[in-house]
């Protein structure tokens, strides 16, 4: 198959999902095309069957904003037709679902019929969609893809909850590459980050409000009360500042490592002890899948997707969002004795192992498959209105 894949190319859950997908793909064979304003972060080798084309949007004194769903909609059109894709999936339907409508519409002018799955990762549903002034537009994009995925059932519900959806929504879960994700050996490293066998917690986002990263320096003050630990911060964004001056304020400085945006983020998880995710939103929590395919269990909030990830007394413990009491309780029972903690460490491996790359990919395969066949038996019905 030719697929053109559209994402935000940042560091972000959606942005990673989509740039493994499409490389994924490639791997098995298709032809894949990223179609983006920047490279995707995770898109940093050659590989074979991957083109990527760079979406510019113009600057001129006159835009305050520049049109970057026009430059979008056009790139699409353009890659479309001359590298003749079968299929165009997009990541986030804000605005990439809303544009890539308008690039089906444009190119049925032109004779060519494109379908569009549309997968909803999250924050495109439960804060920007939900934000009145965007409703209609999501809605009337997500009824207009010719097939709409979600990465977990909880956000399947939330999209039926928040919008009035007239198409069958597809649960495909997020996954993970265990070539890459996986337990080794970097005891050298560990010694430099926790030279007297200090625990360490780690947690990885994007510092947005909703990670409650605060929460993290919290939970951790109250664990490194009763055990010796440290506390690896991973990323970077608006909430960093405020973080940073927590740590201060509680004098934790000197046990807290700010890492910013790393890109072996296994290399650390391979060292790491316990995970923490506090969000007061997730919809499916990749970084804490990340984490646990590499053997760390997680501390989380209960909210979201997360209770299809992180599993209640087996790979981890979920608490209601903001109880730092109960989630700091929770790691140190965990930390505490070391049988325990190696019995989750197993649990979240075997866990984690139902959302590896070769159980998950065939899924988003066979659904192209689906769209493409329902075309072809119905080729003037199908959604072209
Ligand atoms: O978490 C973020 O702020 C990034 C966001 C994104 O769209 O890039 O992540 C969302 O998509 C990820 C991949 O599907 C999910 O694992 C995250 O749970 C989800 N984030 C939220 O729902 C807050």
């Amino acid at each position: 198959m030719k697929i053109g894949i559209v994402c935000y190319p940042t560091y972000g859950g959606s942005g990673v999902l989509a740039t493994e997908l499409g490389k994924g793909l490639a791997q098995k064979g298709h032809q894949v095309h990223f179609i983006t304003y920047r490279q995707p972060a995770r898109l940093t080798h050659f590989q074979e069957n991957v083109f990527y084309h760079e979406v510019s949007a113009a600057d001129y004194p006159l835009f305050e904003y520049p049109p970057y769903d026009t430059a979008l909609a056009s790139k699409l059109v353009d890659v479309i037709l001359y590298e003749k894709l079968d299929i165009l999936h997009v990541h986030y339907a804000i605005p990439h679902a809303t544009v890539a409508y308008m690039a089906k519409k444009i190119l049925l002018t032109k004779g060519k019929y494109i379908p569009v799955v549309t997968t909803l990762h999250g924050t495109d549903i439960t804060l920007v969609g939900k934000n009145a002034s965007f409703t209609p537009v999501v809605e009337f994009s997500i009824n207009k893809s010719d097939g709409v995925t979600a990465v977990s059932e909880s956000l399947k519900q939330q999209t039926y909850d928040s919008f009035d959806i007239k198409q069958d929504i597809k649960v495909i879960y997020n996954f993970i590459d265990f070539e890459r994700f996986k337990k080794s050996d970097k005891e050298h490293f560990k010694k430099l980050i926790a030279p007297n066998q200090e625990k360490i917690l780690t947690h990885t986002s994007n510092f947005r409000k909703v990670k409650r990263v605060e929460d993290v320096v919290l939970i951790f003050k109250k664990v490194r009360e009763k055990l010796p630990s440290k506390l690896l911060l991973i990323g970077d964004g608006p909430e960093r500042e405020n973080v940073e001056r927590l740590c201060r304020d509680l004098q934790l400085c000197d046990e807290i490592r700010f890492l910013g945006k790393q890109d072996a983020v296994e290399d650390l998880l391979a060292i790491s002890d316990l995970f923490l995710m506090p969000s007061a939103s997730e919809s499916f929590g990749l970084a804490a899948l990340e984490a646990m395919a590499c053997q760390v269990p997680v501390i989380s909030s209960n909210i979201g997707g997360l209770p299809e990830v992180n599993i209640e007394a087996q790979t981890g413990f979920l608490s209601a969002v903001g109880n730092i009491e109960e989630m700091s309780k929770n790691a140190i029972q965990l930390l505490s004795n070391e049988d325990t903690l190696n019995t989750f460490r197993q649990n979240a491996l075997k866990q984690a192992q139902q959302f590896s790359l070769e159980n998950i990919l065939p899924q988003y395969e066979s659904y192209y498959g689906e769209i493409l066949e329902k075309e072809a038996a119905n080729p003037y019905q199908v959604n072209r209105i």
